[in-house]
């Protein structure tokens, strides 16, 4: 055991910083490297990393004292003798870690020309294939030299890198999560031409620098301090921006908390850890919705209705026992989550239906045989095991109607698992049956009838619902002509059928009855064109019209 001091290292030009949080407290067990305090100057702030690893004995500052390389931070007790000091912490900010502040944009004594200026990513130190977290600007802001266009962010810090010119944006480079590295085009500008303003706030020499030249990083790279560098005065968080620390954002990030919804109670606004636990705990505690979960609920209880879509009207409330009398009942468990699935799919999804019509009368007729010959067996073949079998070779034939949107990137399934729409009692289900492929049609036929005598007993599990490709919504046994299936995300389309009926249909001499069954395919136009959802309409109808089509 050893008593060892825990000291401020070189912090680059950071001198006289104020501590705004304090990450650890006394008997916490440390990490060699493990972030102890956040310090703030007027342009970044950063976390000072431990020396060793051990257990918090003293801490020997306090918020809002100032600090600089050297001052005494804590006492640690640490498990060896010798306590050797952990190697520059360069875990938190690799190697020679990210700048003291903000990353000076160079060129700011260079005339600005007018005309395209390219504005790359500067020397951010070791700062390599780092992600970009926020995008501060759009296309047509007009931006100040020196002002944020993005924020990247590794595993320990984040910082906002700077414009090297003032100009207006005409195009963004980069989008969301991309990895950026020194030199990386973020964004074109229009130059307003003339004399560039000064940085007023560039700790670094300026230098002449070429149009397109990278801003030279401002100071010495602190070695172990990770630099979060706020695009807004300390105290003054910007709208949209939360104030936090990058391991903050990296907590938050993690546990799946928008850090713009939660208020904070560190010095200055910032948002702590307690602050991003506390948010945690009360939605689940159902205290407080994020956003996101409000734009999901249900339409039923539209209070806040205008706030997802500014102008539209709030939900009416209606008294509707003036007008005669009432019963309330609640929503029952599986309408509150089908509805809740229904509404966002309904919002989120472009979508559109195309509908046609299936000349079914042979596959009747052998459908009606087979159930004849099968009688003792027990199954019956329904037209949707058909069906289901048609749908896997139009999923084969049209691939993307077999995948889902993620990011921008579409993911391709190489399996074919299908679900059907169920009626039950309590609402709306969709079991799947899975590799449907590889099946039979009494096998299909079995496990549908299995799973809808579940769905009906409120017996189907997650397991049964889930990992489905595309989707049959049958009202055949119903009636009705058309509908407008909605989509069952992640999935990009679906298959509404109803009942079929005899009509009469020209075939080249004469009139003949014919059995027509109306199809319905709602997809979605962000993965699928008009003409694709055309064909693969045509083509499943051609299969259920001649079922020999499925073998060639
Ligand atoms: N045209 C004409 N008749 C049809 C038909 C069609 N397209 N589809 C089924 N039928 C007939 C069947 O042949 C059966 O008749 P018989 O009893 O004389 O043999 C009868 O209708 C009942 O069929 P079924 O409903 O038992 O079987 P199914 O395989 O067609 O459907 C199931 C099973 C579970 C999908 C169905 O019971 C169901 O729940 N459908 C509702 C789905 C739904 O609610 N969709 C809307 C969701 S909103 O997007």
């Amino acid at each position: 055991m050893a008593l060892v001091e825990v000291k401020v290292p070189d912090i680059g030009d950071f001198k006289d910083v104020a501590i705004i949080e304090l990450l650890v407290k006394p008997g916490d067990t440390v990490k060699a490297e493990q972030s102890l305090i956040t310090v703030e100057s007027d342009k970044a702030s950063m976390e000072i990393p431990s020396s060793h690893a051990g257990v918090v004995k003293e801490l020997k500052v306090a918020l809002g004292d100032k600090v600089s390389e050297g001052s005494l931070v804590l006492m640690l007790e640490t498990a060896g003798e010798a306590a050797a000091p952990a190697p520059a912490p360069a875990a938190v900010a690799p190697v020679a870690a990210p700048v003291a502040a903000a990353p000076a944009a160079a060129p700011v004594a260079a005339a600005a020309p007018a005309g395209r200026i390219e504005v790359l990513v500067p020397d951010i130190g070791d700062f390599k294939d780092v992600a970009v977290i926020e995008l501060l600007v759009k296309v047509g802001d007009t931006v100040k030299v020196e002002q944020s266009l993005i924020t990247v962010e590794s595993d320990k810090a984040s910082m906002e890198i700077p414009s090297s010119h003032a100009g207006v944006v005409k195009e963004l480079k980069v989008s969301l999560g991309d990895k950026v590295n020194i030199g990386t085009l973020i964004a074109v500008l229009e130059g307003a031409g003339g004399v560039a303003a000064p940085a007023a706030a560039a700790p670094a020499p300026a230098a002449a620098a070429p149009v397109a030249a990278a801003p030279a990083v401002a100071a010495a790279a602190p070695a172990g301090a990770a630099a979060s560098v706020p695009a807004h005065q300390p105290g003054t968080p910007a709208p949209g921006l939360p104030h936090a620390s990058p391991s903050i954002r990296k907590l938050a990030r993690e546990l799946g908390v928008p850090l713009a919804e939660v208020s904070g109670s560190g010095l200055k606004g910032r948002i702590t850890q307690d602050d991003v636990q506390n948010f945690v705990k009360s939605v689940m505690a159902g205290a407080v919705q994020t956003a996101a979960q409000k734009a999901k609920a249900p339409a039923a209880a539209p209070a806040a209705a205008g706030g997802a879509f500014p102008g539209l009207l709030p939900w009416p409330q209606v008294d509707f026992a003036k007008f005669g009398p009432v019963e309330r009942k609640d929503l029952s468990r599986i309408k509150k989550i089908s509805g809740a699935n229904l509404h966002r799919n309904w919002v989120v999804i472009p979508h559109v239906t195309n509908h046609d019509d299936a000349d079914i009368t042979d596959l009747e007729a052998f459908r009606v045989q087979l159930n004849k010959e099968n009688e003792k067996s027990g199954v019956k073949v329904t037209m949707l095991a058909f069906m289901i079998k048609a749908a896997v070779a139009a999923l084969k034939k049209f691939p993307e109607f077999n995948s889902s949107l993620d990011g921008d990137q579409l993911v391709y399934k190489n399996y074919f698992h299908i679900g059907f729409a169920a009626d039950t009692p309590n609402g709306l289900v969709v079991p799947v049956i899975k590799d449907a492929d590889k099946k039979g049609i009494f096998q299909i036929s079995q496990e549908m009838s299995e799973l809808a005598k579940k769905a009906r007993d409120g017996k189907l599990g997650p397991a049964d619902m889930s990992g489905g490709c595309f989707s049959i919504s049958s009202l055949g046994g119903i009636g009705g002509r058309y509908f407008t299936p909605i989509i069952n995300a992640p999935e990009v389309a679906i298959m509404g059928v109803c009942k079929s009926a005899i009509e009469p249909k020209w075939d080249g001499k004469q009139f003949a009855p014919r059995l027509m069954l109306p199809l319905s395919l709602s997809w979605d136009h962000r993965v699928i064109d008009g003409a694709a959802a055309a064909r693969f309409n045509v083509y499943f109808a051609s299969l259920l019209s001649d079922f020999r089509r499925i073998a060639l």
